[in-house]
């Protein structure tokens, strides 16, 4: 599975990239993942990638040209466009059916956004799948990107292994909202105890 995000902070990524699970899952050629610099497709000498919004009002726009000239390079490179998604706080609410929605695709964009917003015709163009990770608001879509990245790889096949499986995800059963409560050495801390019931080796 091919993840592309086109972000004007790739730094923000790194870390993140490099940790273990998605980090495995990289060397072990199950995920890959592309940074591209919105900036990058910015064609003026400053390289500005906003401006001051028609009409007035606070803060900055992101302009269409450099958004649209960065997602068609980046739906180029490459055997298959992709499944563009812009993230927003506007967008449909991601929960697990949507994941599991998403795991289906072979390559996603992952458009972030910053400043005030997009340039509406933005959305008019481009038509992407607008997704939000909650009723708030975050500086950016970079960390809802990584959101996504972390819940949709859990369901790539040989990502987890036999020990993380994600079939006991909590919502990834109907009805069973939580995972049952867990325990590990000691059995007691502090006065707690480790329920009985866990420590006869039954695991029904
Ligand atoms: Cl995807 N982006 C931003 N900027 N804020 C959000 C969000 C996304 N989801 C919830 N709040």
């Amino acid at each position: 599975m091919r993840f592309d995000l086109l972000t004007l902070f790739p730094e923000m990524f790194e870390g993140y990239l490099g940790q273990s699970l998605l980090k495995r899952a990289i060397k072990r050629d199950l995920v890959e993942v592309m940074l591209h610099n919105i900036r990058d497709w910015a064609e003026n000498k400053h390289k500005k990638v906003d401006d001051r919004p028609f009409g007035g009002g606070p803060g900055m726009v992101l302009k269409v040209e450099p958004v649209i000239e960065c997602v068609e390079a980046v739906r180029g490179d490459g055997p298959r466009p992709g499944h563009l998604v812009m993230l927003t706080p506007q967008g449909r609410p991601l929960n697990q059916a949507v994941v599991e929605e998403l795991a289906q695709r072979e390559r996603i964009l992952l458009l972030c956004g910053r400043y005030e917003g997009f340039d509406e015709r933005i959305r008019e163009i481009l038509e992407p799948d607008e997704i939000s990770i909650g009723d708030f608001v975050l500086n950016g879509g970079e960390v809802a990107a990584m959101v996504i990245i972390d819940s949709v790889i859990r369901l790539v096949p040989d990502v987890l292994g036999d020990e993380e499986s994600s079939g006991d995800d909590s919502f990834s059963q109907p009805g069973r909202l939580l995972e049952f409560a867990q325990y590990t050495r000691p059995r007691e801390y502090r006065g707690l105890e480790v329920p009985a019931v866990l420590l006869g080796g039954n695991h029904e």
